[in-house]
């Protein structure tokens, strides 16, 4: 956590205002009561009703044993759900630990595990999966199953609600909720957010995308993820006192038309998907014209389709480079075209601090490449229970290390042009390499692993595990490698793309494998 001194500046700047997150709706609702808050397929729910929604399952989770400082694992898809669970979880000072709808056992497992989960939210099924299955699986009788739908065995949603009760307020400089970390190496590391920096984050990322009440922002993308809760996304969207309509999935289809049906002014997208985007718009007979932003993120969008937004979609293009660990960088609205199409924008704060160094740490030349190295008034200071790895991911004046490589212009703006860390942006899904590397090895057949991200014209990169097989052992074909990466619970999203087996691997003066080398070896 920050210093006092960091605190105390922080709050005297006005970005820490002591506000919960909880308040960010109760606030909206006091405003206006009245106005739809919440659309999801046919529900329609005012500020007023989400609000109350929010209390009386605030009430019920704690008349069922949860308490301030529990924390919960939830993993709705865009569901009202999401938003009534969250707003009641954050009120009742439980830490919500928000996993991706695509995790498995091998993941939930971990997270229940080292959160140490009192709660496990899931729906019954969704996306052709029954999460009732997986929480038999990773759940024991000290965690208690609550299902959206649904419960079998477990304890429906639905039937938790009760009659509101006063509940006291969290302190708004505690943690309020967990995202997961894309970025880092081994197992996912969990990112405590306070309810005073995570407000800042929602509030001046709205001010940077123009929302105000007359914002309807479609939840493309998974709202579990930083980009679409709170960048400014369906929190952001709340507070400004606009209209939040989930979708049930980015797709064209399903997209164009909530887009048409409910007016969306703004939305947020990962380039690959913004690639898609452009190509259906062509063929997809639908009024767009609500759409005044698009905001694009989690991978580098190119210059070429950057530059196709506003003519094919007919929108403008804010370009985000963001990160759940903290540090947001935005194109400006008014920033000039050649701006927004060849830069992921600049930092949010002014008290964004930002450091561009070389190997060794020193800083570099201005407008030469280095690596990141961020601290500000939303961005962490330490990974949730993970000492050790802290203690590279932070310098000790307390920049946290990105692992991106960047070049900054003159005007502030940050174009990323590579990074250092050791994990694949499958467009804008993060594949930790180290994790899945370590389930390959567990393979019968597999003497050493290594998975490498290869260039996608579509998604960017895709990833190749690369084997090594035993002495006297057949080389397991690409289907068969992932049906056992599946059978270990691992996410679809890690599963390798492409198997490439090879007799030695190429290695490094400091006898680590040369992924480099692998990758320049493809044909
Ligand atoms: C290149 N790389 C990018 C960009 C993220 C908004 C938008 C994205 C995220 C996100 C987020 C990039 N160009 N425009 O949380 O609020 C890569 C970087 C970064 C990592 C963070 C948000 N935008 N990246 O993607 O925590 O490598 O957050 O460090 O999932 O994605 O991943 P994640």
């Amino acid at each position: 956590m920050w210093s006092e001194e960091f605190a105390a500046r922080y709050r005297e700047r006005g970005y820490w205002t002591g506000t919960t997150l909880g308040e960010v709706l109760r606030g909206a609702a006091a405003r206006h009561p009245a106005r739809t808050a919440l659309v999801d397929g046919d529900t329609r729910l005012t500020y007023a009703e989400l609000d109350a929604l929010a209390n009386r399952r605030a009430a019920g989770l704690r008349r069922r044993g949860l308490a301030a400082g529990d924390n919960v694992v939830v993993q709705l898809a865009n569901t009202a759900e999401f938003l009534v669970t969250t707003f009641a979880l954050l009120r009742l000072g439980a830490r919500p630990v928000y996993a991706l709808p695509a995790h498995r056992r091998s993941e939930i497992s971990y997270l229940v595990a080292h959160s140490g989960a009192a709660a496990y939210v899931i729906p019954d099924r969704h996306a052709g999966f029954d999460f009732r299955v997986l929480a038999g699986e990773v759940a024991d009788d000290s965690v208690r199953v609550l299902v959206d739908g649904d419960p079998g065995p477990y304890t429906a949603l639905a039937d938790v609600d009760a009659d509101p009760v006063d509940l006291p307020e969290p302190d708004p400089s505690s943690v309020a909720l967990f995202l997961l970390s894309g970025g880092t190496t081994g197992l996912p590391k969990l990112i405590p957010r306070t309810h005073d920096d995570y407000a800042y984050n929602l509030r001046a990322s709205a001010e940077v995308t123009g929302m105000d009440a007359e914002t309807v922002y479609l939840a493309a993308l998974p709202v579990s993820h930083n980009f679409a809760l709170a960048c400014p996304g369906v929190l952001g969207t709340l507070y400004a006192g606009g209209t939040v309509v989930m979708a049930p999935s980015p797709s064209p289809a399903d997209a164009f038309a909530l887009i048409e049906r409910e007016g969306v002014t703004v939305t947020a997208l990962v380039p690959s998907l913004a690639l898609l985007w452009l190509e259906a718009v062509k063929a997809v007979r639908r009024d767009l014209s609500s759409l005044r932003l698009l905001q694009v993120g989690g991978a580098r969008l190119a210059e070429e389709p950057a530059r196709r937004i506003r003519p094919e979609l007919g929108c403008a293009l804010q370009q985000v480079f963001g990160m759940a660990e903290g540090l947001l960088n935005y194109t400006r609205l008014d920033d000039p075209e050649d701006v927004v199409a060849t830069t992921q924008g600049r930092p949010l704060c002014e008290d964004d601090e930002i450091r561009i160094v070389d190997s060794e740490g020193a800083e570099v030349a201005p407008g030469g490449i280095g690596e990141l190295l961020t601290r500000g008034p939303y961005t962490l200071r330490g990974y949730y229970r993970a000492e050790e790895h802290n203690a590279r991911s932070f310098t000790p004046d307390g920049f946290y290390v990105t692992g991106d490589l960047v070049r900054r212009l003159p005007t502030g703006h940050l174009v990323v042009e590579g990074r250092v860390k050791d994990v694949i942006n499958r467009g804008g899904e993060k594949v930790p390499t180290e994790e899945v590397e370590d389930h390959l090895m567990t393979h019968p057949a597999v003497r050493e692993a290594a998975l490498v991200g290869v260039p996608d014209p579509m998604l960017g990169e895709r990833s190749c595990a690369f084997l090594r097989v035993r002495d006297g052992e057949r080389a397991p074909a690409l289907r068969e490698l992932t049906a056992y990466l599946r059978e270990r619970g691992l996410a679809d999203y890690k599963l390798p793309d492409r198997v490439e087996v090879r007799a030695e691997f190429p290695y490094t003066a400091v006898g680590k494998v040369s992924k480099k080398a692998l990758v320049e070896g493809l044909s």
